[in-house]
């Protein structure tokens, strides 16, 4: 019997993006593809995680002297216009009580995500872990007086899940960088001209070194299995900059795994690499997810709930679980990861409409978890009923239209198969035939087991 893969070989016109290349911890001595594929395997396994973005910005909610904004939460200090030493007044009022770490960890746990990214210093420079760097953070500057970073760490390491960290490049508290006075003056957008950040020449230097040593710490006291970099758009950063602080904190931590965004590769919002070479070990396509798989590259689509990333009190406008879940599954069915984000309140509880969804998306991984995790993309392009994935000697048909005829029709190229059953339903096989029009048809039972998306596997005898 032929593996499976040969026996579903199936040639796919598909765009070759631009490949992520890895980008060595030392210039001198690059990595090997072998080590590069080591180093990624627990992430591509992954396949699913939580972003958290929390910090000063929950507080105000997207609302701020009386009016409501109306873009994403954590950018408040630029859209309402302000200074940066009213803005840290805010931490006076930050004192999340309820924060249940554990909780959050369980609940990322039975959606099925393998691993958690937090917001460690967002781009209003305030710092959710303890640093010996500046006071602007949660133990010197709030009445909570506590490390955020350090207790959901542990968390994450109980119950074995991969602990991360976000880091923002961009730097609005800090004294080295202000906001271009023309962009200012002549601002069209809503936030003042942030977005157009500017650095004092002479103390940029000083500013890398003072991330660099934030880095250290993130890196010595919490052990982030990834360093999500953002806010790296800014004129005065760097692709060689980029390179630097990729070879900088991968020499502290040969097996971490760094996105693209602490160079220059990335092509705005889709996230991928304008080409070979730019420092970083996946794409961070945004708000997106790209329209068909995407061979040899690494890809993670970071996307919201509703339509913030930090917490706002009005913003009701919540995806629903089915399209949460249809999400993850398109996702894995291209070689990608999904990156879920979660925006805390002040109090450190999570807004109920999120406990639900990621609950409705753990009763859909208790049963199909085994069609997402360790898969690789579709051998077949994309079916009008639903989505594949595969791993290993099984082919794993997700559907969301249940097929009126009860029939399933997989483009197989062979008809030798071992079997066939539902996720919903393993001990039960289901009759697979050689369709008259090539490849095979399962005939289904009448009804969907599930109607967000039910999964047939084909399993086909290992070699
Ligand atoms: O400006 C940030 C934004 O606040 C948020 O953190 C997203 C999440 O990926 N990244 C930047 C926008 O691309």
């Amino acid at each position: 019997m032929r593996r499976a893969s040969s026996v579903l070989v199936v040639t796919v016109g598909l765009t070759l993006a631009s490949l992520a290349t890895p980008t060595s911890a030392r210039a001198d001595n690059p990595e090997t593809k072998a080590a590069h594929d080591a180093r990624m395997k627990w992430w591509r396994d992954a396949r699913f995680g939580m972003f958290i973005h929390w910090g000063l910005y929950a507080v105000p909610a997207g609302e701020y002297r009386g009016k409501r904004y109306s873009g994403i939460g954590e950018w408040i200090m630029a859209y309402a216009d302000i200074p940066r030493n009213e803005y840290a007044q805010l931490a006076k009022h930050f004192n999340p009580t309820k924060y249940d770490p554990e909780k959050w960890v369980r609940l990322a746990k039975q959606a099925g995500m393998k691993y958690i990214v937090i917001t460690s210093k967002h781009h209003d420079g305030f710092c959710l872990f303890d640093t010996k760097t500046t006071d602007y953070n949660v133990v010197r500057a709030t009445p909570y007086g506590k490390d955020l970073l350090k207790p959901l760490s542990e968390a994450c390491k109980k119950a074995g899940l991969k602990f991360c960290v976000y880091y923002s490049i961009l730097d609005w508290h800090h004294p080295s960088q202000y906001i271009d006075p023309d962009a200012r003056r002549n601002a069209q957008d809503a936030t003042h001209g942030h977005g157009k950040d500017r650095i004092h020449t002479e103390q940029k230097a000083e500013y890398i070194r003072y991330m660099k040593t934030q880095l250290k710490e993130l890196i010595t006291q919490y052990d982030p299995a990834v360093l999500w970099f953002d806010g790296e758009w800014q004129d005065w950063w760097t692709e060689d900059d980029g390179k630097d602080l990729y070879r900088y904190v991968r020499s502290l931590k040969p097996d971490i795994i760094v996105n693209n965004r602490v160079g220059k590769g990335r092509k705005g919002m889709e996230g991928l690499n304008k080409g070979a070479g730019y420092a970083g070990d996946f794409g961070t396509p945004e708000q997106q997810i790209p329209a068909t798989g995407l061979p040899g590259v690494d890809w993670e689509s970071c996307m919201t709930m509703n339509d913030t990333w930090g917490y706002k009190s009005f913003d009701h406008h919540w995806k629903s679980t089915k399209t949460l879940v249809r999400n993850l599954i398109d996702i894995a069915s291209k070689g990608g990861n999904y990156l879920l984000n979660v925006g805390p309140m002040p109090t450190g509880e999570l807004p109920e409409a999120i406990v639900e969804r990621l609950e409705g998306i753990g009763r859909w991984m208790k049963v199909n978890g085994e069609a997402i995790h360790g898969t690789q993309a579709s051998p077949f392009p994309a079916p009008a009923w639903g989505r594949y994935t595969r791993k290993k000697n099984r082919i794993y048909a997700e559907v969301f239209d249940w097929p009126p005829d009860g029939n399933l029709h997989i483009p197989a190229t062979e008809t030798t198969h071992a079997r066939a059953y539902l996720l919903a339903d393993r001990h039960h096989n289901l009759k697979v035939e050689a369709a008259p029009a090539g490849g095979l048809a399962i005939h289904l039972p009448r009804h969907a087991p599930d109607p967000i998306a039910s999964v047939v596997v084909l399993e086909f005898a290992p070699r």
